[in-house]
Order: structure tokens, then sequence, then C-alpha cells
């Protein structure tokens, strides 16, 4: 009986040298662990023999069992290790080769403006404030001093939604909104999305962007304005301008002033670009209007501020020698990548 053990002891040995991956290794635990395997096989043969002999032959069973479990135990172990290092290898990634290309995208030039004119206030301090697009005649109009069938809003004519809302012309209902808000002082620019009853040319646009500013203090006056307005257009437009401050009328300031630089095409001498004038209109301005501080909770006699609006659209067209404001809204590759990352010089980032 312990022989036929021994015996199949002995072939599992020499069986199991030869094996070199998991199926195998499998296989072979199922021959001879298996419910029908070589070593269970042995077990019926127990019932004919006498009780010493059953305890003898039971432990050399078990015992094998162990042995042979622990065999198939390690090799599985060293094999899984090995097919692990295997696949590792297989699947090693060469970091050498070149890259796919992803095409990167760069925001729209009039992003681009818009936030360099609001680093510009905000450096001297300004909060940036948005506001709704859909306004009510009440803010866009009315609280600007421009009451119902003002003459000056013939030029602001624009889409209405009904009699009392409609899109707004310009960001200064922010600025109302802001005011009636606020005790005391203020120091904000508004950007956004404006809207006028235009016909599209390449100077005009039905929609178009807009930076507002106001400035609201006890001790405000037109020095103030006109040295944040200076300042502001030699940063944007460069140390060398020279600035011309222009008197003007607009229904919810008094003064109001317009803002010009010298003509960088010329350099003031006179062109046909600022139409021999030597200078480019930029922005218009001026001291907030008494009605108006009045009629967002502020005190004229204490009171006092000045404001500002310019076109995003045209502070870009002036910087970039774009001619067309179209070309800001009809998406044309071929205009928009000239203001990627590269400056225009490859097709993608
Ligand atoms: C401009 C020109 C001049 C302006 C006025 C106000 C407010 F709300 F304070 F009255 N906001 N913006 C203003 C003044 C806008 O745009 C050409």
């Amino acid at each position: 009986m312990k022989e036929k053990v021994v015996e199949i002891k002995q072939m599992f040995n020499e069986e199991i040298k030869s094996i070199d991956n998991i199926k195998d290794l499998n296989e072979l635990r199922v021959k001879y662990l298996g419910k029908k395997g070589e070593i269970q096989k042995l077990s019926p043969l127990i019932k004919d023999l006498s009780n010493d002999e059953k305890k003898d032959f039971g432990k050399s069973l078990n015992e094998t069992k162990k042995e042979v479990s622990k065999k198939i135990e390690d090799l599985l172990e060293k094999l899984e290790s090995k097919e692990l290092e295997k696949r590792l290898l297989d699947e090693k990634i060469d970091t050498s080769l070149p890259s796919t290309k992803l095409p990167l995208g760069f925001v729209h030039p009039l992003t681009k403006v818009r936030r360099e004119i609001e680093e510009i206030f905000v450096s001297m301090g300004y909060d940036v404030v948005e506001g709704p697009e859909v306004e009510f005649d009440l803010y866009n109009f009315e609280k600007l001093n421009l009451p119902k069938n003002h003459p000056a809003r013939d030029a602001q004519d624009t889409f209405y939604v009904n009699d009392e809302v409609l899109l707004r012309t310009q960001t200064s209902p922010v600025q109302v909104r802001t005011m009636e808000k606020s005790e005391g002082e203020i120091r904000i620019i508004s950007p956004g999305k404006t809207y006028r009853r235009d016909d599209d040319d390449p100077t005009h646009s039905h929609q178009f962007m807009q930076i507002e500013g106001l400035v609201i203090g006890k001790n405000i006056s037109l020095a103030h304005l006109k040295g944040t307005l200076e300042e502001f257009a030699k940063k944007i437009f460069g140390k060398d301008v020279k600035v011309r401050f222009r008197p003007s009328y607009f229904p919810f300031t008094e003064p109001s002033i317009e803002v010009d630089i010298s003509c960088f095409k010329c350099k003031g001498k006179g062109c046909s670009f600022c139409s021999n004038t030597g200078f480019i209109e930029i922005l218009g301005s001026g001291m907030v209007h008494p009605n108006v501080l009045k009629m967002s909770g502020y005190d004229p006699e204490v009171y006092k501020g000045f404001a500002f609006g310019l076109g995003i659209e045209r502070v870009a067209m002036l910087k970039y020698g774009i001619s067309d404001i179209r070309d800001f809204y009809t998406n044309d590759l071929r205009f928009l990548n000239q203001f990627n990352r590269k400056g225009g010089l490859e097709d993608e980032a």
C-alpha cells in the first residue's frame, strides 16, 4: 500500500519538473488532488486494511496530499510572478515616441482685450461687476436721465421684449443697479454684451461689447477722470500716445467728455486713417449727472462721480488693425487663428 503512495509521489515529482505555465499546473493539480485524482483514488483501499495499517496509510496519504499541495502552491506563486513580469515587459510604454498632437484652444480676441482692460482697472482698485443683458427700460434709459420720448433714445434704439423690457444698449444699467445697492464710495467696471438696432456694416454691429466704469466719492472731480483715463489710454495703447479731452454730450453726464488718442498711423500729423485730425476717438465719459445720482439714492450735494464707457471691439480694432467689426462674430478660423498662442504662425496651437 505504502509503495503505491511513494510511487504516486515520485510520479508527481517527475511531472511537476516539466511544468512551466499556470494552465498545465492547474491540470496537474486536478490530476493529483482532484476528486477523482491519483491520491483520492487510493482512499477506498483503506477499508481492507488492519487498524494499525489504516493509521499508517492514512497518515502517509495525508502527508503526501500536503506535500503535493505545497509544491503546487509554491510553483503557482513563481509562475504568477513570472507571468506578471512578462506582461509588464510586453506592455512597456515607449516614452521616446512622439505624442499625438491635441489642438489647443485659445481665447477669442474680444475676450483677450476685455481681460486686458479689466486687469488695468483691477490694478487701480476697481471691482468687476456684471448684470443682466435683458433689462428694464427703467434701468437702461429712465434712471440714466433718458425719459420716454427723449430725443437721445433715437441713437440707442434696441430690441424690445415688450414696452418695459429690452436688450440693454450699454452696460450702464449695471452701474445704476450698483448705486442703488450701495452707500458711499464706489469703484467698479462693468463689462458685457450690449445691443443696438443697427444694420451690420464694417463699423456697426447689432451686438457688441462694452466696458463701463463708475467712480463715486465725496471729492471726486474732473481731475480724477482725466488722470484715470489718461493712465488707462497709455497702458492699453502704449506710453507714447498723446491723450486729448474734448467736450461732448451724453444725457447721463454733465459735463460730458470724449477721449481721443494721437493717431498711431501718422503719430498725430494727420492722415486718411484719422481723417486728417491727428487723433482717434476711443471712449466717452463725464461727471455723473446730478439727476442720475439722485434717482439712484445719492445726494448730489454730497457725492460726485465720474463715469466712462468704451467699446471693446473698437479698442481691439485699433490695437490689431482690424477693419471690419463683423470679423469678430463670423467665426472664420483664418481670422481667429491670428490670435492663437503662436500669433497665427501655425494652423493649430
Ligand atoms: C458712457 C459715456 C459717459 C456712463 C454713465 C454711467 C452712470 F451710470 F453712472 F450714469 N455709466 N456709464 C457713461 C458716461 C457711459 O459711455 C460712452
